[in-house]
C-alpha cells in the first residue's frame, strides 16, 4: 500500500481545487451543500492534500458530459493554472465518462468525494477485516467506472484516489475485478460468521455491551481512552478510527461492561462503503446500550445528530436504549454556546471527555440506564420455577413472605428481563 498521500514534503504535496455542484434537485431535497463542502475540505486535508480554492456552481441539473457546466470547466482550468493545482476534487460522485472528459480538459487528476473517503479509509485500515472491507468498497466503486479510469491512474500513479488495490490491479480487466470481489466477499462472509459466533458467545455469557457511536471527530475514541486507558488513536481528523476497539469498563457498582468504539459517520457516506462495512456497523445493533456522542461545539451539531440518527435507522438500531452524550462541553464554555445545549437529565448528558467528574457522571448514567427499573413480583409461594425466574431477571433487593405468596422486589435489567423475566408479567404487583 502506497503512503504517498501522506507525504508532508511541501514540493511533493498534491494541491487541490474543490468543486461542488448544487442542482435544483439538491435544493429541493434540503441537503446542506455548504456543510458538505466544508467537510470536503477537512477530508482533503486529512488525506494530506492542500486545499487551494473552492468553487460552487448552482445549476438546474448535472451536465452528463462534464458534470459541471462547460463554461465552469474553463473557469476551473484558468484558476488551476494560476494557482498551480494538481488535482480537482468534486463533492459529488462522478461517472467514469465524466472523469475522463474532465481529466482531458483540465489536465488535472480528478477525484470525487467517494473516492476521497475510500482513500482515507484505505490509509486507516489496520485489521484484516478492515482491509478487506475497504478493498471491496473500492473495487465495487471502480467496476462501473473502469473504462474512464485507466489513463488517470497510469499517468499520475499514486496519491489520493489510487491507494489500495494497487495500480496494476486496477488496470486489469473487469472480469479480474469481479473475481476479486467474489473472493473478498467469500473471505468477508467467513469473518462475519466468526464475529457473529463471538458475539453470541459473549451474549450467552451475559456480557453487557455498550457502543460509542456518532459523527466523525465527536470524541468517541477520546472517551474510550479516558474511560478505560485504552491505547487508541485520537486525532483532530475525520475518520481517525476505522476498526472497532472494545475494552472492559467497570461501573461504579463494580459491574463490568464491554465498551466498543466504532467508525464515525458522515453525511453522504458512500453506499459501497456502508455495504462493505455492514458487518462492522451491525455490531451497534447488538449493543445493549448506545452512547450517541456529539461534538457540542460544532456549528452544524443538529445536522450531524440527524445524519447519525438516519444511519442508525438504516442499520435497524433506532430502537436501542441510548444516551445522547453532548461532548466537548469545555469548548462551548469557551465560545459562549453552552446555553444552546440541552440540560443534563433524562437521556441527555452534557460532558467533557477531559473532565474526570464528567466521566464519573457518564459511568453513573450508563449504570442507571442498564439497571432498568425496580419491579415487584408477587409469586405464589409453591411456584419455585417462578421464583427462580425472578432471580434470573435481575438483582433481588428485597423479599417478603406473606401467607401464600412471595413478594420479590427486583432491580431488572432490560436484557435479563427480556430473556427471563417477561414470563412473570402476570405477577407484577
Ligand atoms: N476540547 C475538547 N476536545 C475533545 C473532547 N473530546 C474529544 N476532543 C478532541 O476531539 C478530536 C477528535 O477526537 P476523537 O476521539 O479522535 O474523535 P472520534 O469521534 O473518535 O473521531 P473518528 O474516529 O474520526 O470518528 C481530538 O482532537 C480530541 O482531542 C472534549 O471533551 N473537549
Ligand atoms: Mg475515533
Amino acid at each position: 500500500m502506497s503512503d504517498k498521500t501522506f507525504d508532508t514534503n511541501p514540493d511533493m504535496m498534491e494541491k487541490a481545487i474543490l468543486i461542488s455542484l448544487v442542482t435544483a434537485k439538491d435544493k429541493r431535497n434540503g441537503g446542506d451543500p455548504e456543510m458538505s463542502l466544508q467537510e470536503l475540505a477537512q477530508l482533503t486535508e486529512t488525506a494530506g492534500v492542500e486545499v487551494l480554492a473552492t468553487i460552487t456552481q448552482n445549476k438546474e441539473s448535472v451536465d452528463s458530459k462534464w458534470f459541471i457546466g462547460k463554461g465552469k470547466v474553463q473557469e476551473v482550468k484558468a484558476l488551476a493554472d494560476e494557482l498551480g493545482a494538481t488535482t480537482a476534487i468534486f463533492d459529488q460522485e462522478l461517472s467514469g465518462a465524466q472523469v475522463r472528459n474532465l481529466e482531458e480538459s483540465l489536465d488535472l487528476k480528478i477525484v470525487d468525494r467517494t473516492q476521497l473517503i475510500l482513500d482515507i479509509f484505505a490509509g486507516r485500515a489496520k485489521t484484516r477485516e478492515g482491509i478487506i472491507q475497504v478493498e471491496l468498497a473500492q473495487l465495487s466503486y471502480l467496476l462501473p467506472r473502469l473504462s474512464g479510469q485507466s489513463k488517470n491512474l497510469s499517468r499520475l500513479g499514486g496519491g489520493i484516489g489510487t491507494r489500495g488495490p494497487g495500480e496494476s490491479k486496477l488496470e486489469t480487466d473487469r472480469r479480474h475485478i469481479r473475481d476479486r470481489i467474489f473472493d473478498l466477499k467469500t473471505v468477508l462472509e467467513e469473518v462475519v460468521r466468526h464475529r457473529k459466533l463471538h458475539r453470541e458467545r459473549r451474549k450467552k455469557a451475559g456480557v453487557t455491551q455498550v457502543a460509542l457511536v456518532g459523527y466523525t471527530n465527536a470524541g468517541k475514541s477520546t472517551l474510550l481512552r479516558e474511560l478505560t486507558n485504552a491505547d487508541v488513536y485520537v486525532e483532530n481528523q475525520l475518520f481517525a478510527t476505522l476498526d472497532p476497539t472494545s475494552r472492559t469498563l467497570e461501573l461504579p457498582n463494580g459491574r463490568e461492561i464491554i465498551l466498543t468504539d466504532t467508525v464515525g459517520f458522515i453525511q453522504n457516506l458512500p453506499t459501497d462503503l456502508i455495504a462493505a462495512f455492514r458487518a462492522t456497523l451491525e455490531e451497534v445493533c447488538e449493543a445493549d446500550l448506545v452512547l450517541h456522542v456529539i461534538d457540542s461545539s460544532s456549528s452544524v451539531r443538529e445536522e450531524q445528530i440527524a445524519v447519525v440518527n438516519k444511519i442508525l435507522g438504516d442499520l435497524g438500531a433506532s430502537d436501542k436504549p441510548y444516551i445522547m452524550v453532548y461532548n466537548k462541553r469545555d469548548m462551548c464554555v469557551n465560545n459562549g454556546s453552552l446555553s444552546d445545549l440541552p440540560i443534563t437529565g433524562g437521556d441527555n448528558l452534557v460532558i467533557s471527555a477531559y473532565d474526570i467528574g464528567d466521566l464519573e457522571l457518564l459511568k453513573q448514567s450508563v449504570q442507571d440506564k442498564l439497571s432498568g427499573d425496580v419491579v415487584v413480583f408477587n409469586v405464589p409461594a409453591e411456584r419455585g420455577d417462578l421464583i427462580a425466574l425472578a432471580y434470573r431477571s435481575g438483582e433481588v433487593i428485597h423479599q417478603e413472605v406473606t401467607e401464600d405468596s412471595l413478594k420479590l422486589t427486583v432491580q431488572v435489567s432490560k436484557q435479563d428481563y427480556e430473556q427471563h423475566g417477561y414470563r412473570l408479567k402476570h405477577y407484577i404487583e
